[in-house]
């Protein structure tokens, strides 16, 4: 069935979706609980089942693409539908469908192999954990991969973000560029790739100020980094990776769209997985966008950093 007409068939207005994520509903466990609510009287009819589902799809925050698929699955399964056999189903939908996903990209992340420089540019909007996504690559690339890491600080918004880097660069043992504030980032990202060059570093990871993806100006600023980097110096930029702040409701997927038009991204960092269960929306956005999941967050120390499970987040989106 289209989407469009499970909207039209679900009578959707606007802001209905919106209070739901206000509430939180978007965690593991809105799936599950609904799920649970659907099947709790028994003998439905077929018809009011398939509807009740739709909308529980619908309201998951799940995107069209995943709920697509998983209305679909539904639609191949024997009938009479038990709960058991939905969540196994949507279960491996969602497995499946999040592994394609990350093998839609050939870079994933810098090589261990390669010796030549590649570039990491993190983005994302105001807060969501890009400088100490950052640290956490730098830490984890210099000291589990041995690789040679410089920082950059392009967030020349706030006098205090160059120092934030630094502080992390100092503590980890690598060397950071950085510059005024109000500096322009592209030259300060071209200052880093002249810097990583010449003492032969392997990656560069650019930290860039928090930005409104609705802020033109501000998304353009990106833009001139990627062309002054590709232009001046004839490279492109390996990485761009979306930082995204899992508590972020359904406007993560604005963000991600904004971003991956302005400067087309390769993949993405889910940050503060400690701090909600929410998981939905991510794999709408993955999905939809065709965005890996590189790497996942999970505190604010410089470990904790993770390769993304597809597996184990499927399973968490249908945690009992
Ligand atoms: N619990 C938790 N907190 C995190 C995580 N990642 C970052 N934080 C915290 O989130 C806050 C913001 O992190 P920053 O790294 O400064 O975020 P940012 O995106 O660089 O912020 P701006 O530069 O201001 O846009 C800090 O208090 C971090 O310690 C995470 O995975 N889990
Ligand atoms: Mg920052």
């Amino acid at each position: 069935m289209v989407w469009a007409t499970i909207k039209r068939r679900l009578g959707y207005r606007k802001g209905k979706a919106e209070v739901d994520h206000k509430k939180g509903k978007t965690s593991s466990s809105y799936l599950t609980q609904g799920l649970r609510k659907i099947f709790a009287v028994n003998g439905k009819q077929q018809q009011l089942l398939e509807k009740e589902l739709e909308e529980l799809l619908y309201t998951a925050d799940l995107g069209p693409k995943v709920s697509e698929r998983l209305l679909r699955r539904l639609d191949e399964m024997p009938q009479p539908w038990l709960r058991d056999g939905i969540v196994k189903a949507w279960m491996e939908e969602v497995c499946s469908l999040l592994k394609e996903t990350q093998a839609t990209k050939a870079h994933l992340t810098p090589s261990v192999c390669s010796e030549a420089l590649q570039i990491v540019l993190l983005v994302g909007v105001n807060g969501v954990g890009k400088t100490t996504t950052a640290a956490k690559l730098a830490n984890y690339y210099s000291k589990t991969r041995h690789r040679r890491v410089m920082l950059a600080a392009a967030d020349t918004f706030r006098a205090a973000a160059g120092e934030q880097l630094r502080q992390w660069a100092d503590r980890i043992g690598v060397p950071c560029v950085s510059s005024q504030e109000g500096a322009d980032p592209a030259a300060v990202a071209f200052d880093a790739v002249t810097a990583a060059r010449s003492r032969n570093c392997n990656v560069l990871l650019i930290d860039t100020g928090g930005r409104l993806h609705s802020n033109q100006n501000l998304m353009a600023m990106l833009q001139k980094m990627q062309r002054t980097i590709k232009k001046a110096l004839a490279q492109d930029i390996d990485e761009v990776l979306l930082v995204l702040d899992a508590t972020t409701g359904q406007n993560a997927l604005e963000q991600a769209k904004q971003f991956n038009e302005t400067i087309g991204l390769t993949g993405i960092v889910l940050t503060k997985v400690d701090s909600s269960a929410k998981g939905g929306a991510l794999v709408g956005i993955s999905v939809e966008l065709g965005l890996p999941v590189t790497f996942v967050g999970s505190g604010e120390k410089l470990t904790d950093l993770h390769s993304f499970d597809a597996e184990r987040f499927a399973a968490a989106l249908f945690q009992e």
